[in-house]
């Protein structure tokens, strides 16, 4: 059943954080109605980041997705919403920015698959694995938002 309380993992890349997108990529889910949880500015660490994509071990590009994902700063976030796993992977675009429609965070701001800027959970359970792989429950931060009622 669809929850108020569903939670997603969001991760600004290295190379979104580069070019100055964070408060871009920020803006969008605030503006669309998502309650910012969790946030953190780091560098992470390889054996978070290969743990973090340890389906994609066989594949052929994953060596190069680690050092990518470890070459700089990333802005780990938690957002929670209805349904916003599922909206989270709407506005981020598909994985491949090519095909990325013009009005998704990918299908504006990047052109290939190996740079795409923002990482997103793409299930309910990958993202609470991600969540608690990424942040501390003591990290998650409880509040009430004033626009709650409204949105
Ligand atoms: P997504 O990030 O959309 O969930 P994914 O989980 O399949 O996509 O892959 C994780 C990341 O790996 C993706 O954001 C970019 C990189 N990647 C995927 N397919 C790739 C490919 N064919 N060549 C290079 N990098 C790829
Ligand atoms: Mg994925």
């Amino acid at each position: 059943m669809a929850s108020i309380s569903e939670r997603t993992f969001i991760a600004i890349k290295p190379d979104g954080v580069q070019r100055g997108l964070v408060g871009e990529i920020i803006k969008r889910f605030e503006q669309k109605g998502f309650k910012l949880v969790a946030m953190k500015f780091m560098h992470a660490s390889e054996d978070l980041l290969k743990e973090h994509y340890i389906e994609l071990k066989d594949r052929p590009f994953y060596a190069g997705l680690i050092k990518y994902m470890h070459s700089g700063p990333v802005v780990a976030m938690v957002w929670e919403g209805l349904n916003v796993v599922k909206t989270g992977r709407v506005m981020l675009g598909e994985t491949n920015p090519t095909d990325s429609k013009p009005g998704t965070i990918r299908g504006d701001f990047c052109v290939q698959v190996g740079r795409n800027i923002i990482h997103g959970s793409d299930s309910v359970e990958s993202a609470e694995t991600e969540i608690n792989l990424w942040f501390t429950p003591e990290e998650l931060v409880e509040y009430t938002s004033c626009a709650h009622q409204w949105i």
